[in-house]
């Protein structure tokens, strides 16, 4: 227990209004974990994989209602709806905790309430910051351990300071209908009931890392987004670092854990983060990102040996599956995995699974929830407390159709208006319709805690504070041709428009400009060693076709009709500009 007496009283509190029968306070040891682990196999929350096959490693099963983030039970308790902005949704505080607090009322009888004190980020660092989770799930303080740095060095961190994330999670009976995820950015406070699934309990994640941590960015001249970090090393020993927003789903995990293919001799991708940046403007003007996480907690489905090798080495061993498919012989199984599906086994639900059934045997949103530090390509520098200073920044849709594979915008305002119209097909990560196109700002359309028409304002403001700002560019690994056919390979091959992107920044290649920016030169990008892609087939998928651009900026309104009192009139200027050049 620490002696911020803060910490204790807020905690005296809570445990009043959920009545659980213990309080446990979580250390973060190794010999805790141990214990813990052993309680939820005895409770039956997890059950042990092979230990010669998955040493350390455990699978799990969510209750069927409860698989994806709810974006519909998620709401950000502001003052007045406009602080909120259109695109979330909002209750008034005093309403929300009221009906929170009647929910969570003697919500832990019978149960424990763990206290699991985390640090997100380094150590040290200006930009890291303490929470707090109050949880009766036993499953939550697992994952927490692995996905934040849990225990003992955050009360360190905290001192007898006083502002802490206060995080209130309670499972109470997982029904849909009493599942709330709330958060009141004014008070700095989360209270999650009625689901039990990762980005929605996990508070430490999606609640704090990015809604509040993007007020608080606001107030204090600093951003938190949807993005992974990642330095590129030149064989030369140049190492460069991007940050790149795709939506939830639309590989972060692998293109963070990248590989190069044989024609990069020589290179290397080294991973800072797969899904969250914090940044902020340094002392030289340049801007600096860390990763306030500890682990990945990555989509399952697709993860294999060719795609993402890195990742099949980091979820070797102490890592929890949720919602894979298992095996009698305690092997996980998923779709998109090496190898043949298992002749038989029990489905994420738990139901007997051959490959002649028809369902899924893993939900396409099954998980991983892997430590930091089993990825071989882990960058050392994740533990800098100043951390990485960032060349380029990149947003990235998943397309069929309309946006090119890469393009560079023209300046920052550009850039951010690139960033502000992102779109792309949505996927199993929220409930939902998968597949249709929705605009996605910066991939921070779930996840921004303030009005978004601000957001894209205090976007164009830290302009100003930075005297070398990073480049801003956009990419799409996804366009189809007129056959359904993938225009690019994807994957590994991705490392050649990530060289464009460093060599752009360096000043090292030309580009021709677009009406969309900048755009690679055959001669300036690396196609050497690629079977079937010349330069016929960059112009093909660099094509831009105005029809499909009509209807793109007529879907782009859509958002920007939603948000217009608030919208930056950079915004709306570049608009006009794009439509004047297309
Ligand atoms: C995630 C998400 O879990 O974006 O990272 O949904
Ligand atoms: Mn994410």
């Amino acid at each position: 227990m620490p002696e911020n007496s803060t910490v204790t009283s807020w905690v005296k509190e809570m445990v009043e209004l959920c009545q659980p029968d213990q309080v446990f306070w979580c250390d973060g040891s190794e010999e805790e974990k141990k214990t813990l682990e052993r309680l939820a196999v005895e409770k039956g929350l997890l059950t042990p994989l092979n230990p010669s096959r998955w040493p350390g490693c455990f699978h799990h099963r969510s209750n069927p209602n409860d698989v994806a983030r709810v974006e519909q039970c998620t709401y950000i308790c502001t003052e007045t709806e406009e602080e909120a902005g259109p695109t979330n949704n909002w209750m008034a505080p005093a309403s929300a905790y009221r009906i929170l607090k009647n929910l969570a009322r003697g919500g832990m009888k019978g149960r424990t309430l763990y206290v699991i004190p985390y640090l997100m980020g380094p150590p040290g660092s200006p930009l890291s910051r303490v929470g707090v989770e109050l949880t009766d799930s036993l499953y939550v303080v697992l994952n927490m351990r692995i996905m934040t740095r849990m225990g003992a060095i955050a009360w360190e961190e905290l001192g007898d300071r006083s502002d802490f994330n206060r995080g209130l999670h309670c499972l109470l009976d997982v029904d849909p209908a009493r599942r709330y995820i709330c958060h009141f950015p004014q008070d700095n406070t989360i209270i999650s009931v009625g689901s039990g699934y990762g980005g929605n309990v996990l508070l430490g994640k999606k609640c704090l890392a990015l809604r509040i941590a993007s007020w608080l960015g606001r107030k204090e001249g600093w951003l938190a987004e949807h993005m992974l970090i990642l330095g590129v090393e030149s064989p030369e020993g140049e190492r460069t670092f991007v940050a790149a927003a795709f939506p939830s789903a639309c590989g972060k995990t692998n293109f963070a854990m990248m590989i190069p293919p044989d024609r990069f001799k020589g290179w290397k991708i080294w991973t800072v983060g797969d899904d969250i940046a914090w940044m902020q403007p340094g002392p030289d003007g340049r801007l600096y990102a860390i990763n306030p996480e500890n682990g990945y907690f990555g989509v399952a489905p697709g993860t294999n040996g060719k795609s993402n090798p890195n990742a099949m080495a980091t979820i070797a061993r102490d890592t929890i599956f949720t919602n894979t498919a298992l095996t009698a012989d305690g092997d996980v199984w998923w779709e998109g995995m090496d190898g043949p599906p298992p002749a038989e086994c029990l489905d994420w639900k738990g139901e007997r699974w051959t490959p002649a059934s028809k369902e899924k045997a893993a939900h396409p949103n099954s998980r991983f929830t892997a430590p930091m530090r089993n990825n071989p390509m882990l960058a050392s520098e994740v533990e800098c407390a100043s951390g990485v200073p960032i060349s380029a920044l990149i947003f990235g849709g998943r397309r069929a159709t309309t946006l090119p594979l890469v393009c560079e915008a023209f300046n920052w305002v550009h850039g951010v208006y690139l960033g502000a119209t992102m779109g792309s097909e949505t996927t199993a990560a929220a409930t939902g319709a998968v597949g249709q196109v929705r605009r996605d700002p910066m991939a921070m359309l779930p996840f921004c805690g303030y009005n978004m028409g601000g957001y894209f304002r205090h976007w164009l403001n830290l302009r100003k504070r930075m005297k070398f700002p990073p480049r801003i560019f956009q990419v799409n690994w996804f366009r189809k041709g007129a056959e359904g056919e993938y225009l690019w390979p994807g994957f590994g091959e991705n490392m050649r428009v990530l060289r464009w992107i460093i060599d752009r920044c360096h000043g090292r290649v030309g580009a021709n400009e677009t009406p969309l920016g900048w755009s690679p030169r055959p001669q300036d990008f690396d196609l050497e060693g690629m079977t079937g892609f010349g330069p016929a087939e960059l112009e093909r998928v660099q094509n831009i076709n105005i029809e499909e651009w009509r209807r793109e900026v007529i879907s782009q309104d859509e958002l920007f009709m939603r948000i217009y009192s608030f919208l930056p009139k950079e915004m709306i200027f570049q608009r006009e500009l794009l439509v004047a050049r297309l």
